[in-house]
């Protein structure tokens, strides 16, 4: 690095978007129906206007949509392959059609010197294996994602070289299982013991993902998680609040990262969670350690952390003041220094040869300025601009990041809140399915350009 804000040379710009929230057509050419489109169909579940059967097109405009990749000059793109459309059954007979679009799509990008990067699972449960035996209440379910990676990866990785296993363990398991709300399917309020089950299955078929890739890849491959641990950061720097947020971000990674990183359930966790500990052996703790060539981090918001003698723990977390800055998520707050802390503590406890921070974007409350058709997201220019300032310092100190991927390439289906949040660079009219750069999508192209923070 030469000057305060370059970054290192060969750092990847990437953009990520999901199959559910991006393609439409789910059930063309035979795909079977996953768990979010049986919430979809569900009255009031959905908060905004939402189309799975549209979303933005791309499984027709995918074309077109790779052109707007190369014009933002991103070098990666992340997408993820829908598990329904390839054994819409979950399992069983495969459904070789539902494997056409992403060939094409793959063919697209590589044509386009955009290089894919494809996540296994990004939350799309084929309804039929919910409907069989729970979806990830049953350790079944895991071992299905590996055989169905199993027939996809032979057939890609001649031109696929780089693969995300699953997103986000805690957000299909704990999240579906463990609050009762809508926010993810199958929406229920299972008791402890099964919600902590379905985490421990989502990181086994983590484990699996990772050896069934491995052994069905035809050539060389490089496979990570994108995960979203916790993030912390320290109210006021000190030396004393940056232990305690440490010591948060360990104890909060207990259940997923600790088992991934090091094959073990941290004693504290199974001292935490007592009776309601998952069913495990020693096998499968092999297995959900399987070494990784890299680790993905979805990093958006953070908690503030200060040191408390006085608290059970040892540190406590601070409530957010009424005013404090966020953007348009009710969880989004503007905490930019989160992602410099969890990657340090990452680097610290784990060391893992190469990190991606898979994940990372705002949504905001975008209009079309009238005068010249332009998007002036200013507030989205600001998150990007802090963010990346924190993964530069980070990059600064030796952290091994290689690659960034804005969420999301282009506005899309946001899972339950539907077309009512924009996270994109690219403004999408779902109506007309015209697409508009918006001036952070300017911005990003220009540090793409520079390879440079300005
Ligand atoms: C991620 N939280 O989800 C997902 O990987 C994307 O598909 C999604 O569109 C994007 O972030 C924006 O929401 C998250 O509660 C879900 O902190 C929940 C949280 C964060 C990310």
């Amino acid at each position: 690095m030469n000057s305060n804000y370059q970054f290192p040379a060969g750092f990847r710009w990437g953009a990520a978007s999901a199959a559910l929230q991006v393609e439409g057509s789910p059930n063309a050419e035979n795909g079977g129906v996953s768990t979010w489109q049986t919430l979809y169909q569900r009255p009031g579940a959905i908060v905004g206007d939402g189309d799975l059967g549209r979303a933005c097109e791309h499984f027709k405009r995918f074309r077109d949509d790779v052109r707007l990749m190369k014009e933002l000059g991103i070098s990666d793109y992340r997408f993820s392959i829908a598990w329904p459309r390839v054994f819409p059954e979950g399992d069983g007979t495969p459904n070789p059609r539902g494997l056409d679009f992403y060939q094409q799509l793959i063919d697209e990008l590589l044509d386009n010197g955009i290089t894919p990067w494809v996540t296994m699972f990004h939350w799309e449960t084929p309804q039929a294996l919910e409907d069989r035996w729970g979806g990830w209440r049953d350790k079944r379910t895991a071992h299905k994602l590996a055989d169905y990676v199993s027939y996809v990866v032979p057939r890609i990785s001649d031109r696929v070289k780089d693969f995300f296993t699953v997103n986000e363990i805690g957000c299909f398991t704990a999240g579906g299982y463990g609050t009762g709300s809508d926010g993810f399917p199958p929406a229920l309020k299972c008791e402890a013991q099964v919600v902590n089950q379905t985490i421990y299955n989502g990181c086994l078929a983590h484990g699996l993902t990772v050896q069934a890739i491995r052994a069905a890849a035809i050539g060389p491959v490089e496979i990570g998680i994108a995960d979203n641990p916790g993030a912390f950061t320290p109210l006021i720097a000190t030396q004393e609040n940056i232990e305690a947020c440490k010591q948060a971000f360990v104890s909060r990674a207990g259940s997923i990262l600790t088992l991934i990183m090091e094959g073990r359930h941290r004693e504290e966790y199974l001292r935490q969670v007592g009776d309601a500990a998952p069913v495990f052996t020693e096998d499968e703790l092999k297995v959900i350690h399987e070494p990784l060539d890299f680790l993905g981090l979805n990093i958006y918001h953070g908690h503030e952390v200060v040191a408390d003698a006085s608290a059970p723990e040892g540190y406590r977390m601070i409530a957010k003041p009424v005013s404090f800055p966020k953007l348009d998520m009710p969880w989004l707050d503007f905490t930019p220094s989160c992602t410099y802390w969890t990657l340090r503590f990452i680097h610290e406890l784990w060391r893992p040869r190469k990190i991606f921070v898979s994940e990372n974007g705002a949504a905001c409350i975008d209009k079309i300025n009238p005068d010249d058709g332009e998007i002036y997201d200013s507030d989205r220019i600001l998150f990007i601009n802090n963010y990346l300032d924190q993964i530069h310092r980070a990059i600064a100190e030796g952290v091994p990041v290689k690659g960034y991927f804005y969420w999301s390439l282009m506005d899309n289906l946001e899972w339950r809140w539907g077309e009512a949040k924009r996270f994109g660079l690219y403004y999408v009219n779902f109506k007309t399915q015209k697409r508009i750069l918006k001036q952070s999508g300017k911005y990003y192209r220009e540090i793409i350009r520079r390879n440079a923070l300005i």
